[in-house]
Formats: C-alpha cells, structure tokens, sequence
C-alpha cells in the first residue's frame, strides 16, 4: 500500500473535505467541512481504507463490526470482508412492525464488537449508539474512527473507558494539505484558532464600490446610474405607485433631488396621455437629473413584448431610460429592448413568490448573458458583473398585508451588497415625501458607505 499521506491526497481528491465558511447542525460556524461518503463510490479507496483501519487494530479481540449509520456503512463493510469478522447492522430507528430489534445480524449475548465510525466531533452521538448496542447485551470496548475533527469527541469517549483508535485527524490533515500547496497559512492559522475554540473571523467577501463597478460597466444605461449615484450620493430609486398624472408630477418634482431614478408603472395612471403626462415627466427628470425607469415586468415572447413597448399610448421605447423584464420567455424575448437598459427580474420579495432557487438560477444565466440586461431584481445577492436593484425596502421593516415583505436599507446593503434600493409607499404614502426620501436616500447611502 501507498503512504498513509499519499492515501490520504487520493481521498481528497474525492472532495471529503472544503475549506470555506460552513454552518454546522450545531450552528456553529466552521471554517471546514467534513463528508466522508463519496469515498464508498471508490472501490478501490474503500478498500485500502478498510485495510488502513483494520492495520491499527488488536483484530482477535473483535468478534463482532459494526458501522455508525449511515456513512460507516460501507466501511464496515468492506472491513468486514477484508478480515472475516462478521458484521452487525444497527439500525437508526427501531423497527415499528415485528421484532422491533435495534441491532440485526447473526450475534450472541456477551460478544465483543468493533464499532466503525467515520468523523467524530464532540463524540455525543457515538455515546448514545454504544449505550444502544450495550443495551443488546453486546460490549463495545473499541471504536475506530476515519477523521477526528479534534473537536473532544476522543477525549469524551476515553473518559468513559473507551479504546478511540483514529486514522486522520484534521491537524494532521491540514499539515499534509499545507505541503502539498492546498491550503494557505492563513487558513490553516484560521483552523487551528477554530480547534482551540478561539473566536474566529472570516473574512468578509468586499463588496465593489460604484466607481468601481463604473470602471467595469459596459451599458451606457449602467454607467449613467452609477454616474448618477456618485455625483448625487444616492442609491435611491422612488417608486411612483399613484394613480394620476398630478400626483406623479408632484411627487416627482418633490422626490427629484434626492433619488438617481423614479420608478414608474405607467398602465396605472388613469389619465394618461403622452403630452401631458410623459413630456413633464421628462422636463422634471433632465432639470433633477434622474432616470425614468418603467416597471412593466415584461413576460410574454419576443415578438409581443416588442410590441407592448413600442405601441399603444404608452410607446414606452421612446421615454423610459429602463424597464424591468421577467425573463419567463428566454434568452430572445429580450433581444427587443435595443435602446434601454433591462433590469431582469431574478427573484421577487412578495410572500409566496414561485421563484424559487432554482428558476432565479436560470435566470441569472440568461440575465448575466444577455447584452440589454443591466441588472436584476432580487431579494438574495447576485453576481457583481450586474447591478442589483432590491424592491421591498422600509424603515419600518414589517409587511403590507398585501404579501409584501419588507427588509431595511441597512440589511439590504451588508446581506445581500444590493446596488440600489427601491421604495414606494415608503415614500409617496409619506405625509412628507421630499423629507421621507431625503431621508431614505442618507440611509440607503450611508449603508452603503458601511458595506464598503
Ligand atoms: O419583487 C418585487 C419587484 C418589484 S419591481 N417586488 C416589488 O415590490 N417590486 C415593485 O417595487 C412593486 O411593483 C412596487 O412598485 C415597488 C415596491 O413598493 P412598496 O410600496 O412596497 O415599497
């Protein structure tokens, strides 16, 4: 057999072990995660484990071997093969309908019995197995472990009267890992503190300032925005939700110094008409120096889409800088939206909302591809190529009523690294909407001054 160290890289090379920020069942946060089941799917690796194992062990004392379910499974299986000491099963839970036997396999009262585990960590459950197996009347003297997270289980389980043979332990581990050039000294150090129970810090992933996200921008819709922000120190989009002409002036006269956007859904202003509602909107925009974004959520196919934005009273292709798309009809029903910036919408922040994990992964891949895309909606962080436009911002950080769910300016800047916050009611439903959204936009900038 190969080294126990060139054994232990092929192992690794199965993915057993990651290195990062994980949370563990415990809650507890780890800068290291253990799984060692993938390597079952090698025969050849479970074999020379078994073999590893079975090399520690005073084998005429074990009449009997049996895994921890459910990963030392295998292992004690194929130990059992490699030695021809029988194997035991003990089940998770007892058996609801017959015998409800714990333990099953061919074993007498009194019989010696290897217990096989694959990680130990603080040792508790292997405590509670060993009482189930001694309950059989079966003695447990010696416990062989692939990986000890050196976490006190061994300790734990020698203070009880317990043999605690191990092949790795996670010192021994990094070290190897740390010759080999898969880990860096900082990490290891970061693991090490972690073991000794040291309060450790990981290092929070850095957010890209709007210069720098200006720098990198390659829409000029993009890079108006950011523009935009810089030069007003505000990351605040008004949502205008009302419901006439007037009340859209107004609020956009009283609301334009303070906000880089204003959020309009055109189709619910009941006197609409392009002269008197879309030229003034323009003049107020250009003399505050915002950007009119419409949100129409867009989400038929191409050709139809093409046409909601061009025609009909609205023509919104010749008045909004951008608009919001769901991206429901794929990659093509985008190509429409030449002279704007499209804002996808990747995840929604209303109670019950059907994009789940799955589909805003797919519609970040459209998103992140496509060339009209400039950013998206979401509640969960996306990646820095695009911009993240986050709805569902209030002070006050409770719901509507409506299904709306509601998160703070602060939240949203340090969870998710949003771009731009957007804020309706908030703001229009104020009883002072140019003080409510001077308000908004300190809070909004100085969250993200803080997230930097
Ligand atoms: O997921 C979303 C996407 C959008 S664009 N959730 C939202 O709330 N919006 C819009 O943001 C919504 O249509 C409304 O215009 C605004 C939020 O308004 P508020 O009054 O709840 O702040």
């Amino acid at each position: 057999m190969e080294s126990k160290k060139e054994f232990f890289l092929e192992c690794y090379k199965l993915g057993i072990i990651k290195f990062g920020r994980f949370t563990l069942k415990s809650g507890i946060e780890s800068p290291f995660y253990v799984d060692l089941r993938p390597l079952a799917s090698d025969p050849k690796i479970l074999k020379n484990l078994a073999n590893y194992l079975l090399d520690m062990l005073p084998l005429d004392n074990f009449d009997l071997i049996c895994g921890v379910p459910y990963a030392a499974l295998p292992m004690a299986t194929a130990m059992s093969l490699e030695s021809y000491i029988p194997l035991i099963i003990k089940r998770k839970e007892a058996k609801e309908y017959g015998t409800k036997k714990m333990i099953e396999g061919i074993y007498q009262k009194g019989q010696n019995c290897l217990l096989v585990e694959d990680v130990i960590t603080s040792g508790k459950s292997l405590v509670e197995t060993i009482a189930e197996i001694e309950q059989e009347d079966i003695k447990v003297a010696d416990i062989v472990v692939v990986l000890d997270r050196e976490q006190g289980g061994k300790q734990l389980l020698e203070s009880k009267g317990y043999r605690v043979h191990t092949l790795f332990n996670i010192s021994e581990v990094c070290e190897i890992l740390q010759e080999n050039g898969d880990l860096s000294d900082a990490e290891v150090q970061r693991i090490n503190d972690f073991l000794k129970g040291n309060h450790i810090q990981f290092e929070e992933k850095k957010r890209l300032s709007y210069q720098q996200k200006f720098e990198q921008a390659q829409h000029s819709v993009s890079k108006k925005l950011l523009e935009t922000a810089l030069a007003k120190e505000s990351n605040l989009i008004a949502s205008a939700d009302v419901t006439t002409t007037k009340e859209l002036l107004e609020l956009a006269e009283k609301v334009g110094p303070h906000i880089i956007a204003l959020k309009t859904h055109i189709d619910i202003i009941s006197d609409f008409d392009y002269q008197n509602t879309i030229i003034p909107l323009k003049e107020i925009a250009s003399k505050h120096k915002f950007l009119l974004m419409e949100d129409r959520k867009f989400a038929d196919i191409g050709n139809t889409q093409e046409l909601q934005f061009t025609s009909g009273v609205f023509r919104i292709t010749d008045w909004a800088d951008f608009v919001t798309s769901q991206v429901i009809g794929g990659f093509e029903s985008l190509d429409c939206f030449k002279n704007v910036g499209v804002v996808a919408i990747i995840g929604m922040s209303s109670k019950g909302t059907l994009t789940s994990n799955n589909y805003r992964e797919e519609a970040l891949k459209i998103a992140l591809s496509h060339p009209n895309v400039i950013g998206g909606v979401s509640q969960n962080p996306i990646p820095e190529e695009i911009l993240l436009f986050t709805p569902g911002v209030n002070l006050a950080d409770s719901g509507d009523g409506k299904g709306q769910q509601y998160n703070t300016p602060e939240h949203v800047f340090k969870t998710l690294h949003t771009d731009f916050i957007i804020v309706g009611r908030g703001i229009y439903k104020s009883e002072n909407p140019e003080q409510a959204a001077s308000q908004y936009k300190s809070a909004g900038w100085n969250a993200y001054l803080t997230s930097l």
